[in-house]
């Protein structure tokens, strides 16, 4: 789905628009199957399906899931994200019922490839970024093996500030997103606490409203860490974080296509 299409979408509705950052092979594509596969066999907690506009892009990306053996991971379950044209970013779709708040989640995320991290982080490189300016939450990914490494650890940690820091200096005074740390792989262990912390740290002197989300998009340890784990805790920092009327819920529930967005961050 291109951004014409969502941003028509989100001129109607209550959507969040999320905007992912990471390298590449944190993990990025992965959540997003893992998320696609939870939701279609109906077993993301709390939430339900309602309706995904973007069902073939979710069908490409999780070709390589949905053929894995159960029992043992292959080295690379899903393909290294590339943009058609090293511009755009296509985004994907999901409305959900969130079943705690009685209401939906309707949500685009975009696919992006790592590489586009890379260049934020090595050139400050932010054309392709400028759609950030407009999302609600930032899913930034960090692999969290690399944290649990001793040696790889300290390295990990700076270049994600660096993205971090260069994210808040393209934003400059506008209202920050809130953003979301996500650590992956968890199923390989646990993460180094004090490298989160770090990283957290210096989003929240930045501005942003931060938190830590650990996932296991997939699994070498099911016994331990499920496949999945972490995706119901990432899926609730989508939640519109506005105070909206019971009129308007209301009215969204009658009208599927009348809905007044001005609701945004009032
Ligand atoms: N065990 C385990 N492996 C994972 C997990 N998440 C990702 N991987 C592995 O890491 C590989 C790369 O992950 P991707 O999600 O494709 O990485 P990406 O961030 O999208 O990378 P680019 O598209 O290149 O930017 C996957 O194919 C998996 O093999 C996880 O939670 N657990
Ligand atoms: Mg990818």
């Amino acid at each position: 789905m291109g951004a014409e299409t969502v941003r028509a979408h989100l001129a109607r509705r209550l959507c969040t628009q999320v905007g992912v950052l990471g390298f590449p092979d944190a993990g990025k594509t992965a959540a997003l199957v893992s998320l696609y596969l939870l939701v279609s066999s109906n077993k993301l907690e709390g939430f339900e399906f309602r309706d995904c506009r973007t069902l073939m892009a979710f069908e490409q990306i999780s070709r390589g899931a949905r053929a894995w053996d159960k029992d043992s991971l292959p080295e690379q379950i899903t393909n290294h994200t590339e943009s058609v044209d090293g511009r755009t970013a296509g985004f994907l779709h999901f409305k959900l019922a969130d079943l705690e708040l009685q209401r939906d989640l309707e949500f685009f995320v975009p696919d992006l490839p790592g590489e586009w991290t890379t260049t934020l982080a090595d050139s400050n490189r932010i054309d392709r970024l400028e759609f950030l300016r407009a999302v609600d939450v930032i899913w930034l990914f960090v692999n969290g093996q690399h944290l649990a490494n001793a040696e790889a650890r300290g390295h990990a940690v700076h270049r994600a500030e660096i993205v971090v820091k260069r994210t808040a200096a393209l934003l400059g005074y506008s209202i920050r997103p809130s953003l979301a740390l996500v650590i992956t792989r968890r199923d390989e262990g646990q993460t180094h606490q004090a490298s989160v912390d770090s990283i957290l740290q210096c989003a929240t002197s930045h501005g942003f409203a931060a938190s830590v989300i650990e996932v296991a998009s997939f699994s070498n340890h099911p016994d331990v860490t499920p496949a999945g784990t972490g995706l119901v805790e990432l899926v609730k920092t989508l939640r519109p974080q506005v105070r909206i009327a019971p009129e308007v819920l209301l009215d969204e529930r009658r009208s599927d296509s009348r809905f007044s967005m001005n609701f945004r961050r009032s």
